[in-house]
């Protein structure tokens, strides 16, 4: 269907907007750009007040006009899944703080960011809470929405923590299948999927099988095989894919949806399929590193592998293909960052104490909120894998849905003026000095690209212009509605 022919279509069809041949009383418009929405594409006008999306149509008239001429407007970029400033371990140091992770959001094109919660310690679920919340109070470019992790299924946090909490707004957590000191059992997990669907919280699972991990990795430090690499040998497919048919069953033994994160490979993509076809509600999760990197980037000269050290670690290119058949038939809801910033020449990084001895050491996590966005729209919509559509529900709508962010995620009136303006045509190379993140370095230095975000607008306010941040810190902690099992 032709641009034009699909906006009358559209405009009409909602009912909300008029096309009007002039509109004034907006603060912002944005004029000449080609607007992705749920219905589609249509080149209009996008007119803003107070902050939300006030009307969509012609000839708008505003105090302030953005032409994006050439440009694709689209909803600000949600990050679903970041780490910032989290308790890493003794001496161990994540490289963003919240300005440092939202000023490179912005900068990447995102308007929303979701952190997780950890406790530190022994600390409880809800006094981190506290203490997280006041660490980013006035510090964000974007705004922030967080999860919980829950690492103790203890009945202080089941009883009493995790009710207060979502009764507040934070209606997910995250449960861990590895990690010893994190990780839950089988047993643990089904009763804190049970406070889920009791509470009306989304349970996210890291799923991994840390007894088959851990038997691997001891047999390769074993045979001095302790190199960086071995953080992706020792986790191999099988290891994923098993405790992803656990979670996947045990969400169905418990009645509830369940999201998996970081989905690194075809079998355990299998496993979700399969569960669904069984009736389970289960939401998948992908990130860049699944559809551009592989386990070589690992074992590079020296100690230089660690920087693409993350968990589940990048596998091959036949699993690539598989993540982008994934992409390319929805088998995915989201696409995500997983940001989790090191810095790699630092010890309180990726060169941690005893790191270079054995990759068990090495900080799990690679820094990419600023880089998700531009790597999708390039290896998808440029080379004509995704449509504009499916890039805008990858990488904002379908966060809003499942999560619970009913103001944020499209550009429809009435949403927050949230919203991204891209040029599909700007080619450049990835380069760690153009980026903002408090890492020393990006995986995808020399990646090349096309197709990048020149313009953020959070609630109508611009946060960054041609690549560079603008303003104060107007984010906000974003509460959001409970989830129906
Ligand atoms: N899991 C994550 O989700 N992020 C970083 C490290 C990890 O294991
Ligand atoms: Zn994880
Ligand atoms: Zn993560």
């Amino acid at each position: 269907m032709a641009i034009e022919s699909l906006a009358t279509v559209w405009l009409n069809a909602t009912g909300t907007v008029a096309m009007q041949s002039e509109h004034s009383g907006h603060d912002t418009v944005i004029t000449g750009a080609q607007v992705v929405t749920p219905a589609g594409t249509a080149l209009c006008d996008i007119g803003i007040r107070d902050g939300r999306i006030a009307t969509l149509g012609t000839g708008l008239q505003g105090d302030r006009v953005i032409d994006a001429t050439g440009l694709i407007a689209m909803p600000g970029g949600i990050d679903s899944h970041v780490h910032i400033a989290q308790p890493s371990g003794p001496g161990i140091e994540m490289a963003d703080d919240f300005a440092s992770a939202t000023r490179a959001a912005a900068c990447g094109g995102n308007t929303l960011v979701m952190p997780f919660v950890l406790p530190d310690g022994d600390q409880s679920l809800r006094d981190a809470t506290n203490a997280y919340l006041a660490q980013a109070e006035g510090q964000c470019l974007t705004d922030i929405s967080c999860h919980l992790i829950v690492k103790s299924a203890d009945p202080v946090t089941l009883g009493q923590d995790l009710p207060a909490l979502i009764a507040l707004g934070l209606t997910s957590f995250k449960v861990f299948m590895t990690y010893e000191g994190m990780r839950l059992n089988d047993a643990e997990i089904l009763r804190v999927m049970d406070v889920a669907k009791e509470q009306g919280a989304l349970t996210l699972v890291h799923a991994e099988n840390e007894d088959a991990i851990e038997f691997l990795r001891d047999k390769a430090e074993r045979a001095g095989d302790t190199a960086p690499v071995f953080h992706a040998r020792s986790r191999p497919v099988p290891v994923e894919r098993e405790a992803t048919h656990r979670a996947t069953t045990l969400a169905e033994v418990a009645g509830v949806p369940l999201m998996i994160v970081h989905v690194s490979n075809g079998a355990a993509l299998e496993e979700i399929r399969r569960a669904k076809e069984r009736g389970v509600k289960v939401y998948a999760e992908t990130c860049p590193q699944y559809i551009t990197l592989t386990a070589d980037d690992l074992d590079r000269a020296g100690f230089e592998g660690a920087k693409w050290v993350c968990s589940p670690p990048p596998r091959d290119t036949d699993e690539q293909a598989a993540i982008w058949a994934g992409l390319e038939q929805g088998a995915f809801d989201v696409f995500s960052s997983d940001h989790c910033p090191f810095r790699f020449a630092d010890p309180a990084g990726k060169d941690a104490p005893g790191a270079r001895a054995s990759f068990r050491n090495i900080p799990n996590g690679i820094p990419g909120v600023e880089t998700r966005l531009p790597i999708l729209f390039s290896e998808g919509v440029s080379k004509g894998r995704i449509t504009l559509e499916a890039f805008a529900a990858l990488t904002a709508t379908n966060h809003a849905r499942i999560y619970g962010l009913t103001d944020k995620g499209a550009i429809m009136v009435g949403k927050d003026a949230d919203i991204v303006l891209w040029d599909p045509s700007l080619t450049k190379a990835i380069c760690q000095d153009d980026l903002h993140h408090g890492a020393d370095y990006t995986p995808w230095e020399g990646f090349e690209v096309t197709g990048w975000p020149v313009h953020t607008l959070l609630r109508g306010q611009t946060v960054m212009q041609n690549g560079a941040p603008e303003g104060v810190p107007l984010g906000r902690h974003v509460a959001r509605e409970k989830v129906s099992a």
